[in-house]
């Protein structure tokens, strides 16, 4: 009973999928094909001849395999998975797949914002989370980022956004990158924009891992129970392997060695058995409290510190299965945040108001008219029932000569739930009464208390990465007016951050807002800046990665044992089973695929070679014991290794007998902390623990090491 939607889900899928093992090759139309080698063509050497249907068939197929990418969010990933409902909070939602105890079937998409559907996984980007629960009542699509807060409040802004960040229209560069001047000049007038940039210039833009980043729903968004009563809800997604981080420097490295990165890890870790998990956790604000805080609700630049309104957990989902086909499903889901179900609704926050129309219309247009609903990964498990009728792509087949209501010739089918008493989609019932204006409320006004909150919360090392980023960004924008504007935005945030980027930017930073900045704050806002409400908390440890839970955890890891023909068998093992008791991953590289000759005799076969691996797309590394020694001596690709995983603050270990390496890296003697060292005593321990601890993000700072 339990997983019988789960099953329908499967099985709606899997009456889709085609599989060509043993069948004969036919035409489209079922019509077997001889050669699928040559046109007909009049004689051997001769003219191809127009009625050659089997070529036809073939090409004009091909000639439209491409549909538009998503105008943003083109780049992404999906798996599907079930989400499993542990909390009793009927008091608050009447939603029938988070009553406790509920499984239902689900499909997630990550993706970037920015860049292509070819595009880098590694680019400085937010990352989409976009989760479709197909519960009993319909489906209900959570269409979240992995930052709980966006760049503007309005809608009518967000074309401009796009096109800012987007490659420049002139030169269509750069790809996948907001490192360039036309996203600044945006941003640095639009000082709505300040709080969400400080979390892209976090180390959230360049994640470790899909299964390593939290997700927000962002906007405030209602529940609503049996009784009709009304509850500001806040949505997070919290993974089990907590919130990580990769290195920019790393990130832009990553890029090159594997576009693929974190596509690859999230479907090579579901294959594996090792699914991924987050935990649903909400914010709830009673109805009543809409105006006691010191921002507003509905504005989707500000977050609610944890430390006001804590997050309780209320159900896990899991990602268990890969799709079978990246277009049909990953490609061809369509999200839409209007897609909501009994026992939740929307508020009037105007961004979210303005994707509601944004969405459907985006996949109309992408997925070709109005039936995508009837593509298999967007299907209902209810089925749906109404009197719509054709349009392109059509497949369900409507019975009888009724497709209308009212009708008596149907017997008034499909019928009203209210006609029957039965429960149907109510809007929850708010009191609206405004004038028609196109105005910004004044509680909307407030830009910079919560950037300054977020970077207050943050290490020394999280900062000292956002003072790189800015500084990394705002180099390469050409206009130094832009620079400058940019800078006097971060002097309202935080003088020193001001200072430090100004510094490699060789500007002073004005302690004013720019004249331009203020002119376009002001057509919001006519009496901007205006006095900001005291904030109820100057930190708030929830923003901070180093606080996450799932620190702790090396599971799935994957850590580099360099090794070379001669490698101790007896050294390799010790440490594998060490770390795959912990859930880590050992990777042998070597200096060829194929063997490697043990010092004890026997052989392993490699998969991996220096020639094909970087350091970049591992967490640690292992160096055995053995005459390998002497080989990776004089490997430069090993020492390289060494030196790029030191600069990205990852932990590194050497058997006994293979310290000596170090001679031929910058690695000090002296014990740099998070090198460890056979020789020294606890090998195993001191490594395990290090990797616990993610990075030695503090190494940055105290030794400086190429790569
Ligand atoms: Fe989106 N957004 N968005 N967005 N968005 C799209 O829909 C849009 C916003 C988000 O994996 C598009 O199917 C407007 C906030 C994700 O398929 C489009 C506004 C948040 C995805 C669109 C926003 C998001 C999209 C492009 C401002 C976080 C990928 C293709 C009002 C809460 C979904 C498509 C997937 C995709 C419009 C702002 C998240 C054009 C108008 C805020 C995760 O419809």
């Amino acid at each position: 009973m339990k997983n019988q939607r789960e099953n329908k889900k499967v099985q709606q899928i899997d009456d889709h999928v085609i599989d060509n093992n043993g069948r004969l090759l036919t035409t489209n139309d079922g019509v077997p094909i001889e050669d699928n080698n040559n046109m007909l063509k009049a004689g051997e050497r001769g003219p191809a001849l127009i009625e050659d249907f089997i070529y036809q068939d073939k090409m004009a197929h091909f000639d439209r395999e491409r549909i538009p990418e998503r105008v943003v969010h083109a780049r992404g990933s999906g798996a599907h998975g079930i989400f499993e409902a542990t909390a009793d909070i009927s008091k608050y939602t009447k939603a029938s797949f988070l009553k406790k105890g509920t499984v239902t079937p689900l499909f997630v998409r990550f993706s970037t914002v920015a860049g292509f559907k070819g595009s880098t996984d590694l680019a400085r980007d937010v990352r989409g989370f976009s989760v479709k629960f197909y519960t009993e009542d319909g489906n209900y699509d959570l269409v979240g980022n992995n930052i709980p807060v966006f760049f503007i409040q309005d809608a009518m802004n967000f074309p401009d956004l796009v096109h800012a960040v987007k490659p420049e229209p002139n030169n269509e560069m750069p790809q996948a990158a907001s490192a360039h001047d036309t996203f600044w000049d945006f941003i640095s007038l639009m000082p709505e924009a300040a709080h969400m940039v400080m979390w892209t210039m976090s180390d959230r833009a360049i994640p470790r891992s899909f299964r390593m980043m939290e997700g927000f729903g962002v906007h405030t968004f209602k529940f609503v129970n049996a009784e009709g009563k009304g509850t500001f809800v806040k949505f997070h997604w919290k993974p089990k392997l907590g919130v990580h981080s990769v290195a920019w420097n790393e990130a832009q490295k990553i890029s090159g060695f594997d576009a693929d990165f974190h596509r690859r890890d999230l479907w090579e870790n579901i294959e594996k058995g090792n699914f991924p998990q987050w935990d649903l956790g909400v914010q709830l604000v009673p109805e009543e409290d809409e105006h006691k805080f010191s921002f507003d609700l509905l504005d989707a630049t500000k977050i609610v510190p944890e430390e006001l309104v804590p997050v309780e957990i209320i159900g896990t989902m899991t990602l268990n299965r890969n799709p079978e086909n990246f277009f049909a499903e990953t490609e061809q889901i369509a999200f839409d945040p209007g897609r909501i179900v009994p026992g939740i609704d929307l508020t009037n926050d105007p961004l979210l108001q303005g994707r509601v129309f944004s969405y459907a219309d985006t996949q109309n247009y992408r997925l070709g008219g109005p039936n995508f609903h009837e593509i298999p990964i967007n299907r209902s498990v209810n089925g749906k029932f109404n009197n719509q009728k054709d349009g392109f792509g059509r497949q369900d087949i409507l019975k009888g000569n009724v497709s209308y209501f009212p009708n008596s010739l149907g017997g008034g089918c499909p019928y009203h739930a209210m006609l029957k008493g039965e429960d149907g989609f109510k809007s929850h019932e708010e009191k609206v009464d405004g004038k028609k204006v196109r105005r910004r409320s004044t509680s909307f006004a407030d830009h910079f208390t919560q950037a300054r909150l977020f970077f207050n919360s943050q290490s020394k090392p999280e900062q000292e990465h956002m003072i790189n980023a800015y500084s990394f960004e705002l180099s390469k924008v050409n206009s130094v007016d832009v620079r400058k504007r940019e800078l006097a935005i971060l002097n309202q945030i935080d003088k020193e951050l001001a200072a430090r980027v100004g510094a490699n930017l060789g500007i002073e930073p004005a302690s004013e807002l720019d004249e331009l900045t203020l002119q376009f704050a002001r057509q919001n806002h006519p009496e901007y800046p205006i006095k900001t409400p005291k904030p109820e908390v100057e930190k708030s440890a929830a923003l901070s990665m180093k606080t996450k839970p799932g620190e702790g955890t090396i599971e799935t890891r994957k850590v580099a044992f360099l090794i070379a023909d001669g490698v101790s068998k007896k050294s390799i093992d010790k440490m594998k089973t060490a770390l795959e008791e912990e859930g880590a991953e050992a990777v042998l590289i070597s200096t060829n695929v194929g063997k490697v000759k043990f010092k004890e005799g026997g052989t392993a076969d490699i998969e991996f070679s220096y020639l094909t691996e970087a350091s970049v797309c591992y967490d640690a590394f292992y160096t055995p014991e053995g005459d390998s020694v002497s080989v990776l001596q004089d490997e430069p690709d090993y020492l390289h290794f060494i030196n790029e995983g030191f600069r990205h603050c990852k932990a590194i270990a050497f058997a006994t007998g293979a310290e000596k390496l170090i001679d031929g890296t910058y690695l000090s003697k002296n014990k740099d902390s998070g090198v460890i060292f056979e020789s020294d005593g606890n090998l195993i321990e001191d490594f395990i623990k290090t990797m616990k601890g993610h990075r030695v993000w503090e190494r940055e700072n105290t030794r400086k090491v190429p790569s």
